[in-house]
């Protein structure tokens, strides 16, 4: 039987991350996108190679926005970062709450249809 997924599927995909489209209620999910260890700090880098805005949602984790390529950024600590078309945005974080975090666009049909994802921080 199909295992508990982080968002399901609608039988295709149209997006990806690092060129990896989630498959949905797999019984072998994807590998993490990112492994981080529980304590450090990291930065990580979003780059929309798209013409749309996705507005790109964490789970577990709270980071600070920090540059983007297209405009000046408020320093908000969020959840959640709305990258423009062709955006490259860089965020901080500390990685305090182990476990695996799904890393999704906010538009559900742009998480269904594959741009969804998950980090995984270790103990
Ligand atoms: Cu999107």
């Amino acid at each position: 039987a199909p295992q508990p997924g982080i968002c399901g599927s609608l039988g295709y995909t149209f997006w990806s991350i690092n060129r990896v489209a989630w498959e949905g209620d797999t019984p072998n999910p994807i590998e993490p996108l990112a492994l981080m260890r529980l304590g450090k700090s990291y930065i990580l880098r979003f780059r929309n190679e798209t013409p749309n805005a996705h507005p790109i949602h964490l789970h577990g984790l709270s980071f600070k926005l920090l540059r983007s390529n297209k405009r000046s950024l408020p320093p908000l600590v969020t959840d959640t970062a709305l990258l423009l078309a062709e955006e490259t945005m860089e965020v901080s974080l500390v990685a305090d709450n182990p476990g695996n975090w799904a890393f999704h666009c906010h538009v559900i049909e742009h998480q269904k249809t594959g741009l969804t994802g998950y980090v995984r921080v270790d103990a």
